[in-house]
């Protein structure tokens, strides 16, 4: 039976499994390899036709990891030992080639099965094993499921008047074809400016006949600070290595750095100036996630904030028009209560006579054309490509696209309609036996994903281990816990400016969408001590049987 109905006898299960694992990106491959160790059987359905996850399907041209190495890589020694990176911040084809070296050390490809989108999971009540079935049929049987469907898997793509007349190209840029799209000479418009969006504009300005930018909000982009980097400095290094990574565990956002204990207006006006001068030219998140603690709580401090990066970016463009569209005088949001992103030599584009920057506040997109973009100022731009850097229905798309029914056949895209409900950001009460990494109310977003990996995939691997090894057969979080966890959740980003903005922090990029935090905001370290402390006290929140 499952969810009280008999199983659809004409679906034949080909495989029983320990553990059915959705997504070879970081978090499926850390599970993937974790368990298989411990003896368990564990497979991977991965729904691209390679591994790595995101850096598989994001293959717009300038895709880059914003987060710097050793910082944004896998802890295992027996992957990094004899690994060597070319750059701080790895392009995509790089992170390609890590992902073909992780599977070279970690042997993983032989337990992947690629090309298999997973699209329907049920209970079976008396076995306490799922049924899941990928989109050409496959059918596996599994006592454990792990989504690791990574936090921006299901694409947005709104819903724009007119864009499936369109006779030119167009992609979303997280459906990029492989293949690419030569964009030489062409005339180009792209939507959106998160970092999909600022990364593509960078990366083709040069390159295309004319590029028009129709930006909604502008993006607080940093500097990134690129750096060559060779062997000899990184083995000199790696004896550090052990240490970054535990470190990395320690702080607020999972990187080697953290913010300063001491509040923006403690500091002298010149002792302000010195610090965020100094995080500026380190480059990176440093200038975000090095700075006075209070910045994201007080108003007054992140004006500071907003204020100096204002400057520096207005410096760099020639023109006053765009220096207000880019880094307008008076703030849109907070800084960081939108996901800054890195750039190299973004704001030099708008300084170019072939680009165009398009305000949709001034001149909002009336439809798209056969030909083009009509705004509201009755202009048709005419464009041979249009890339939609639209963005994602970040933290829970990729898990609710799934058609996962809980005990009473309740759909998880129901039970999370008017707002998210998990425990721990791990599981959600009525889908025992069923985990998800880097999702809703966790970390996730303010996190380095490689040190969420280590977290939330160390947990969920003594999790089962502790079950397997006892002979339990189901965990299943207490509808009690869920509610106090939610509760913490929105308290803590209640507490912080990222509610004054609108985006995908707060779910309201989507229509329809609860618009609720849906990061845990209590920081890294604070996210692993609550977890593990959950564990060690013998599942607390959990029913076991
Ligand atoms: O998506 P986004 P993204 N009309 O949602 C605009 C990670 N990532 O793919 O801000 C016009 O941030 C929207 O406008 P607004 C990273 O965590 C990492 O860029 O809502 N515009 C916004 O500008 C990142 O933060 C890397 O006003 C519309 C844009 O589309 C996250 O993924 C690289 C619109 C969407 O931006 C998401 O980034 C890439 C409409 N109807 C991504 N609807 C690296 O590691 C939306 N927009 C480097």
């Amino acid at each position: 039976l499952a969810n009280g109905q008999p199983l659809d006898a004409t679906e034949p299960t080909t495989q029983f499994l320990d553990c059915l694992v959705v997504g070879a990106g970081f978090g499926g491959i850390y599970l993937l390899y974790h368990l298989r160790k411990l003896g368990y059987s564990v497979k991977i359905f991965e729904a691209g036709a390679d591994i790595g996850g995101i850096w598989y399907f994001n293959s717009y041209p300038g895709a880059r990891v914003d987060s710097e190495v050793p910082i944004y890589e896998y802890s295992l020694e027996e992957v990094w030992r004899d690994w060597t990176w070319s750059e701080k911040f790895p392009g995509r084809d790089e992170l390609r080639r890590y992902f073909d070296h992780v599977d070279k050390r970690l042997n993983v490809r032989k337990d992947i099965s690629l090309n298999k989108r997973v699209v329907k999971a049920r209970l079976d009540t008396n076995t306490d094993r799922w049924t899941v079935t990928a989109e050409d049929g496959t059918v596996v049987n599994a006592r454990f499921l792990a989504l690791c469907t990574g936090f921006a898997s299901k694409i947005y793509v709104p819903d724009l008047k007119g864009l499936d007349s369109f006779q030119g190209i167009s992609h979303h840029t997280a459906h990029w074809p492989q293949e690419g799209v030569e964009l030489k000479g062409k005339r180009v418009g792209v939507i959106g400016t998160g970092a999909s969006g600022v990364q593509v504009i960078q990366e083709i300005a040069a390159d295309v006949k004319h590029l028009t930018v129709f930006q909604r909000t502008p993006n607080y982009a940093l500097p990134m600070v690129q750096t060559k980097l060779d062997k000899a400095s990184q083995d000199r290094m790696k004896p550090l290595y052990p240490t970054i990574f535990q470190y990395r565990r320690e702080t607020i956002s999972g990187y080697h750095y953290d913010v300063l204990s001491k509040k923006l207006f403690e500091a002298t006006p010149s002792e302000r100036i010195l610090h965020f001068e100094n995080m500026w030219s380190m480059g990176g998140f440093h200038y975000n996630v090095q700075n006075y603690g209070d910045y994201i709580l007080d108003q007054a401090a992140n004006d500071e904030v907003y204020n100096f990066w204002r400057d520096k970016v207005r410096e760099r463009l020639h023109d006053p028009s765009m220096q207000e569209k880019l880094a307008p005088s008076i703030p849109p949001h907070p800084f960081s209560a939108k996901r800054p992103c890195l750039e190299q030599n973004y704001y030099e584009v708008y300084n170019r006579s072939n680009v165009e920057l398009i305000d949709l506040n001034q001149f909002p997109i009336n439809e798209i054309t056969p030909h083009g973009v009509l705004t509201a100022d009755g202009v048709e731009r005419e464009l041979d490509v249009l890339i939609l850097a639209t963005g994602f229905d970040s933290h829970t798309g990729g898990i609710t696209q799934i058609d996962i029914c809980d005990v009473e056949g309740k759909n998880i895209k129901d039970k999370w309609a008017s707002g998210v409900a998990t425990n721990l950001g791990l599981t959600t009460a009525g889908y025992p036996n069923m985990f998800f990494m880097y999702g809703p109310q966790s970390p996730t977003a303010l996190s380095n994903g490689p040190t969420h990996t280590d977290i939330q995939g160390e947990w969920i691997v003594n999790c089962i281990e502790h079950m397997m090894s006892t002979g339990l057969t189901r965990i299943d979080a207490q509808v009690e816990a869920e509610q106090e966890w939610r509760r913490q959740v929105l308290l803590l980003g209640s507490m912080t400016l990222i509610p004054k903005a609108r985006g995908w922090y707060m779910g309201s990029n989507i229509p329809g969408k609860a618009v609720e935090p849906y990061n845990f905001m209590g920081g890294v370290q604070m996210y692993d001590r609550l977890i593990t402390k959950c564990a060690t006290q013998g599942y607390v929140g959990f029913n076991l049987s």
